[in-house]
């Protein structure tokens, strides 16, 4: 994708236990009204998930997955918005991708189904690679690095080869850190102050950090309480001004109007980039 400015991607969670969400938006009507709020306030991307996430959720089958996204992504492309589909299901994608979606964001980096390399190739679509470890349920156990900025890297890496080798062009991939996946708030906190490491690599860096748990517990009250999922909007702007500042190409979140706002603002301000260490 051939963009002049940081890419700002709107979350649209189809699903009835997204922790970011509450589930309002499980019903049709709504999914497709808030994915074109999405739009209206400065989404370029909006990126339609129908499976949770969030740690410890259980896994939905593929019928169920593609009964909840591919509604909404036909009513959404019709009206003219990019759409990204969120699966780690090389069958949700390509049903996703035949109602409309133009790119695919595999949280799994292809890990999760073989599949999902040769797919993205043949629809000759951008790939999101996420580094990741393994599904949701037990993923917080897959939390060990010795040099989580270098394995992150590396295992990026080994996503990349093997997607090139199912014949994804090199033009067509974005890495992301994964942050909260297989992750501690130390790994998150490293990953964003050596973003320029992935961004070294030579493709766009997509930064996704929007209301995430870490950023609820860095904002913990005095009695250790996480600050509440709607009370994070603030850190997560702070994150993403950071991570587009050291030069990521775009950034995933639920606000939109607040990010295209303080990115407004950066872009007022001579996009100044932020000064790596060296
Ligand atoms: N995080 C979530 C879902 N999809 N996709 C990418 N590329 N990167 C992420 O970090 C990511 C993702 C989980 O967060 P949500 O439940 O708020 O959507």
């Amino acid at each position: 994708m051939n963009v002049d400015h940081p890419v700002v991607m709107g979350v649209l969670n189809v699903t009835p236990d997204s922790f970011s969400d509450g589930g309002k938006y499980t019903d049709e009507e709504f999914a497709v009204a808030h994915g074109l709020d999405l739009r209206n306030a400065g989404a370029d991307i909006v990126d339609i998930g129908g499976e949770s996430t969030r740690p410890g959720a259980e896994r939905v089958d593929a019928p169920t997955e593609i009964a909840r996204v591919v509604p909404v992504i036909k009513e959404l492309a019709a009206a003219g918005v990019l759409i990204s589909i969120d699966t780690t299901r090389a069958a949700v994608a390509e049903a996703a991708l035949e109602a409309g979606a133009a790119v695919i964001n595999d949280v799994s980096g292809g890990l999760a189904d073989p599949a999902m390399t040769r797919v993205a190739a043949e629809a000759g679509c951008p790939l999101i690679l996420m580094h990741w470890r393994g599904h949701s349920r037990h993923m917080n156990e897959l939390a060990t690095y010795t040099d989580v900025v270098a394995e992150v890297r590396d295992e990026l890496l080994q996503r990349v080869d093997e997607a090139l080798a199912a014949g994804v062009a090199p033009g067509q991939i974005i890495l992301d850190p994964g942050l909260g996946f297989a992750k501690k708030a130390e790994h998150n906190w490293a990953l964003s102050a050596h973003l320029d490491v992935l961004i070294g690599l030579g493709y766009p860096v997509l930064f996704a950090a929007s209301r995430k748990t870490y950023l609820g517990r860095l904002l913990a009250g005095p009695d250790g309480t996480p600050r509440p999922v709607e009370e994070r909007e603030a850190a997560t702007l702070a994150t993403s001004l950071l991570a587009v500042a050291a030069g990521a190409w775009g950034v995933r979140v639920h606000d939109v109007r607040s990010t295209a706002d303080a990115l407004a603002v950066w872009r007022a301000t001579g996009a100044p980039r932020l000064r790596t260490a060296s």
